[in-house]
């Protein structure tokens, strides 16, 4: 199977988040793409690739000019600087003023876990350059591939940065192969993908189907409840499973078939983009739920038997004894 992947994607470097007002580690670190390319690089069945940058127009299909406008202008920081705002606009009337200042950073996210700084927009462009390369590749051969991408990209919406997410690598292929035909993305992060979410909401083009923990209790607080289920076109085109923490595997596979089957009747799918994030394994220091390694072949399994052009989008995976592993296997169990 083909993995792209940049090592580009490494220059984005955040030691530090801000976590209930205290300063914590990042929980993006750039071993997490070590661990996992260790991991398939010991397999001759994984054959890397780094992609070409995607062109500006397929991020346009997704984000915001002005936003993206912002995310450019964070390349003049110093080596040193960060971006990560402390105040954020309570009146959409005010926001207007000219936004594209650090300072006024807070027009652009809805988190103050997910620091900017020089090299973050060239990491975030290389990183969606994969799933880019994913979709584009899908289309024209109908294989799939593995899309390393890093930062990940579910939580980002069409203005709004957060998450460890900056740019939606999964929505920037999605939104390009709905020019070939219906798509459906099926996330298995541990967080709801509200960036995903939102961008499709309004549309059938996209199925957005996603498992997460309840929102009532976890990260994004905001987005990820049963009663979304889309709007105008788009009504019906959502689909959400709330879990709560500590959910077993078994319970999750229940869960994940029964809304599968209720999103195939709803669409019938031309390609399917994989929002695979792997803080679903247990003991993930971000996650609550309890996937070991079998489950994840057994997943990999699973999404083969649907027999549908399909491609897989690296989101989040913060344990990173398993992490490699679990991709691994995840993988494996779709192409054996
Ligand atoms: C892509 C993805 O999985 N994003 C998740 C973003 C979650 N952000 C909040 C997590 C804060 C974790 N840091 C504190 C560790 C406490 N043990
Ligand atoms: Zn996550």
């Amino acid at each position: 199977m083909r993995v792209f992947y940049s090592t580009l994607q490494k220059k984005h470097r955040i030691t530090e988040e801000l976590y209930y007002g205290k300063v914590t580690a990042y929980g993006d670190s750039i071993e997490r793409v070590s661990n996992i390319t260790k991991s398939l690089k010991k397999e001759k069945i994984f054959d890397f690739v780094k992609p070409e940058l995607c062109p500006y127009e397929a991020i346009l299909a997704v984000h915001d000019k002005n936003y993206l406008q912002f995310l450019e202008m964070t390349q003049s920081l110093k080596a040193k600087e960060f971006v990560a705002p402390y105040v954020f606009p309570y009146d959409a009337r005010l926001q207007k003023q000219n936004p594209i200042m650090p300072y006024r950073a807070g027009h652009f996210t809805f988190d103050s876990g997910a620091p900017i700084m020089k090299h973050t927009w060239e990491a975030a462009c290389a990183s969606a350059s994969n799933s880019y390369a994913s979709a584009q590749y899908l289309e024209r051969t109908g294989e799939a591939s593995y899309a390393l991408c890093r930062p990940p990209g579910h939580h980002a919406t069409a203005n709004m940065y957060g998450g460890y997410c900056y740019l939606n690598n999964a929505a920037i292929a999605a939104k390009h192969l709905t020019q070939y035909g219906k798509v459906m993305i099926i996330d298995f992060d541990y967080h709801h993908g509200n960036g995903s979410q939102s961008i499709f909401y309004d549309s059938s083009d996209v199925f957005y189907l996603s498992l997460h923990a309840h929102p009532l209790v976890e990260f994004p607080f905001y987005s990820g409840f049963l009663e979304e289920h889309g709007i105008d076109e788009g009504f019906n085109y959502n689909l959400n499973v709330p879990l709560m923490p500590k959910t077993s595997s078994k319970e999750y596979f229940k869960n994940f078939e029964k809304s599968l089957n209720f999103a195939l009747k709803v669409m019938d799918p031309d390609y399917i983009v994989v929002s695979a994030g792997f803080d679903i394994q247990s003991k993930d220091p971000l996650g609550h739920f309890n996937m070991l390694e079998k489950d994840f072949y057994k997943l990999g399994k699973m999404l083969k038997t649907l027999n549908k052009k399909m491609m897989f989008v690296q989101e989040g995976g913060y344990l990173l004894k398993s992490l490699g592993k679990n991709v691994e296997s995840f993988l494996k169990g779709y192409m054996m």
